[in-house]
């Protein structure tokens, strides 16, 4: 953290998010704030006028050189920009791998010390969902997109590795206002906590190459955050809220339904169809 710290402002001078104009980018836009001295907001799509504090740079993760010159001056990243649910392989590929590729290339030469990766349940998603993870359990993506996040997961290992970036990567589950499924009661991840596992992601001293399961207090869990206490996330909202929508009858959910045996849900139906 020393070397990221900015002694007389807020505690990073410059934050970069990608993916500032997605569902989440929006979310989290006002929320970071407090964490920079200056947000920069990137993303594909035009974000019309920069607020205060803010720093506005349009580019396609795919294009190098734009990648490298998005990074100058940046202290952090959390990384949000990119595809974000199953598609092609080319459209993966371009934003996904080779984005994330870009990203870290320009994070060494711009020599940013710290990133938080948003990285999917979809990493994880051809297992049971009679079987509980953690971040040692082996990747089984359910997905072209699953299988992105996997790369984007051993990439940042890699820079680890190699270079002493240190990066969380958070599988996310789904970050939504409510659960929209009875799967969700299992996977979701509210916003503010959201917001607070990226804050402790960030401000941890040391995080090396962390994975940890971005999860709400849920009654029903798949996944086990014990091997990441380091971070001193503690999710304060639950799904359980949420139970009277979705009671259990006869016919939901079906036991041989594939979407409700594996953990990815409907992801594994959206995959390659030959
Ligand atoms: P989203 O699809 O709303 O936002 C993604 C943003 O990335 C979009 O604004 C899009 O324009 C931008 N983008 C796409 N391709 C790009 C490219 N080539 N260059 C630059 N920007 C590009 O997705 P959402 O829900 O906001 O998710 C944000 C991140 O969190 C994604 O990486 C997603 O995979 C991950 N995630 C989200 C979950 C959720 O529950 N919302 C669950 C698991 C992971
Ligand atoms: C994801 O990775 C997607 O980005 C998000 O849109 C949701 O589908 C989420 O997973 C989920 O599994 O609910």
């Amino acid at each position: 953290m020393a070397e990221v710290e900015n002694k007389v402002g807020k505690p990073f001078k410059r934050i970069l998010l990608t993916g500032a104009a997605g569902g989440l980018g929006k979310v989290l836009r006002e929320r970071i704030k407090p964490w920079a001295d200056v947000v920069r907001l990137s993303d594909v799509v035009d974000m019309g006028e920069a607020r205060e504090g803010e720093e506005i740079v349009q580019c396609d993760l795919a294009d190098k050189e734009a990648v490298i010159k998005l990074l100058e001056g940046v202290d952090a990243v959390l990384h949000f920009g990119g595809i974000s649910t199953e598609k092609a392989f080319e459209p993966i590929m371009q934003a996904n791998i080779l984005g994330v590729a870009n990203l870290y290339e320009a994070l060494h030469k711009a020599g940013t010390k710290r990133v938080i990766f948003a990285s999917s349940n979809h990493a994880i998603g051809y297992h049971r969902t009679t079987e509980v993870l953690d971040a040692n359990s082996p990747t089984r993506p359910d997905s072209y997109y699953g299988l992105s996040k996997v790369f984007g997961e051993q990439m940042s290992r890699y820079y680890h590795d190699r270079f002493g970036i240190e990066t969380v990567c958070v599988r996310i589950g789904s970050s939504f206002p409510e659960p929209a499924n009875k799967r969700m009661m299992s996977t979701y991840l509210s916003y503010d906590d959201l917001t607070e596992l990226l804050r402790c992601a960030l401000f941890a001293p040391r995080v090396g190459h962390t994975i940890v399961y971005g999860m709400s207090d849920n009654d029903s869990v798949w996944w086990d955050n014990r091997l990441v206490a380091h971070l001193g996330f503690k999710p304060k909202d639950s799904s359980r809220k949420f139970a009277h929508l979705f009671p259990d009858t006869a016919e939901y959910p079906a036991p041989d339904d594939v979407t409700t045996i594996y953990q990815g849900g409907k992801f594994l139906l959206d995959g390659p169809q030959y």
